[in-house]
This record gives C-alpha cells, sequence and structure tokens, in this order.
C-alpha cells in the first residue's frame, strides 16, 4: 500500500518513521510520503487560509493550494481520505476495508477545515472520505492521520505473524476484549481468576467471553447496537 499524507505541518508525520508504521515499510507493505501543502501555493506569503463565506470564527482552507497539490498527487483509483471530526467515524471495520486499497491519500486540514469544494470535486472521480477519530476535537487532521496510518498498517496481508491476536482483541468481534493475567499468580494480595489456571480450555473461553460481554455492557453500551453504526458502503452517499 501506498500512502501519501499533505499536511501544512508535514514535521507532525515524522513519527511514521519509527515503530509500527515504520514496521510495515520494513517488511515492504507500506510505502508512506509525507508533502507539505504550502510547496503547492504560488503567493509570496504561501498562504493556504482565508476567512469564511457567511463569517464566523476561525479560517477555512483556500481550496487553490490543495488543487494543486491532489491534482499531483492524487491519482485515478486512489482513496482520498479527510480528517474531520464531522466525517464518519473510524472503526475497525473501517480500517479493515481501507486495509485492502492500494493508494490512500490523506488531506489534513487545519483551522475550520478545508473549503467543502475540494472534496466535493475529487469525489466526483474518486472515493472521498472525511473520517473522525472520535467525539472530541483536535487542531487539525495530523494526528488523526497517524491514527488511520497505524490502524490501516497492523491489518495488512502479511504484517502481523499471529492472525488469532488480530481476530481476538477489542472490536473485531464487535466487543471490547477481556481482561488479560501473565505470571506472577499472586501479586501484592491480587491473585489471577483461578479458571485461567485451571487448564480447562472450554471454561477458559466461555470466561473470557462472559467477561467481553460484561465490559462492553458497562463501557460500551453503543456497541450492543452495531445497526446504528454507518455501513461503509453508505458512506459514498455522505460525500
Ligand atoms: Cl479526524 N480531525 C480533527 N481536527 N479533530 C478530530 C478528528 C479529526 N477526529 C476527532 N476529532
Amino acid at each position: 500500500m501506498r500512502v501519501d499524507v499533505v499536511s501544512i505541518f508535514p514535521d507532525y508525520l515524522a513519527p511514521l518513521g519509527l515503530s509500527l508504521p515504520g514496521r510495515a515499510r520494513d517488511r515492504g507493505l507500506l510505502d508512506v510520503h509525507v508533502h507539505d501543502l504550502r510547496d503547492w501555493t504560488r503567493d509570496r506569503h504561501r498562504t493556504v487560509d482565508d476567512t469564511p463565506y457567511g463569517g464566523g470564527a476561525g479560517m477555512v482552507m483556500k481550496p487553490e493550494p490543495w488543487g494543486e497539490a491532489l491534482d499531483e498527487v492524487l491519482p485515478a483509483g486512489a482513496t482520498l481520505l479527510v480528517p474531520t471530526p464531522s466525517g464518519v467515524p473510524l472503526t475497525q471495520a473501517l480500517a479493515r476495508d481501507l486495509a485492502t486499497r492500494d493508494h490512500l491519500v490523506i488531506a489534513c486540514g487545519r483551522y475550520e477545515g478545508i473549503d467543502q469544494r475540494v472534496a466535493d470535486h475529487y469525489g466526483a472521480d474518486h472515493e472521498v472520505l472525511e473520517v473522525s477519530i472520535g467525539d472530541y476535537v483536535l487542531n487539525g487532521g495530523e494526528v488523526a492521520a497517524l491514527v488511520l496510518i497505524e490502524a490501516v498498517a497492523r491489518l495488512l496481508p502479511g504484517f502481523m505473524g499471529n492472525a488469532e491476536s488480530l481476530t481476538e482483541e477489542s472490536h473485531e468481534a464487535g466487543l471490547l476484549e477481556y481482561p488479560g493475567y501473565t505470571k506472577p499468580a499472586t501479586w501484592r494480595g491480587l491473585d489471577v481468576p483461578s479458571v485461567l489456571l485451571s487448564g480447562d480450555h472450554a471454561a477458559i473461553a466461555a470466561w473470557r467471553h462472559d467477561q467481553s460481554v460484561r465490559r462492553t455492557a458497562a463501557r460500551r453500551p453503543d456497541l450492543a447496537h452495531p445497526s446504528r453504526a454507518v455501513s461503509v458502503e453508505g458512506l459514498a452517499a455522505h460525500v
């Protein structure tokens, strides 16, 4: 998979050379390129934003630099991702879907976002997804781009050694993962649940499933209603 990231703060993307995405790159699974949006400005001040039509607070990113950049960086067949708190939620299902793509281009906006015509224009002949990583507000899309890339990179075919470690973890079964324990069997007066020491694999599996269900009900009751989630197929209609 190739990933191109366009940002006015390319230094924010430096962690892409480290750890998990770096491992995917070392294995030849991931090829990441970071670009500075200002390289596609034409004025002396390298302007990327302006005041919003209709008034209001903050600045909106101008469409022209994005058009110049994406005409060059977004080829036919590539998927354009635009991180924004008003996007569709990033879920494990969406990460899995994105992991099947050959080429992702991530357009990181700052301020109050990118002029909507950029997504609308490229949406005519590309798949364009405006994606949110959660219900809180960040200053820009760069950290969200790191999250997206890490969530996708670890799902690339050939990345993980142990396929089970993927399918058993949180969100892969619509449930949160059960708690984990390792040696020693007693630590500061706290014992590992005895079933895990029993050697009874069916009882262990049943206990773990029960823990997952309880955790999910307590921490994420919304996950008990997956029918409310936006389907990947339905996303195109939102652009
Ligand atoms: Cl993708 N971008 C920004 N700026 N804030 C966010 C977000 C994205 N997801 C949640 N908050």
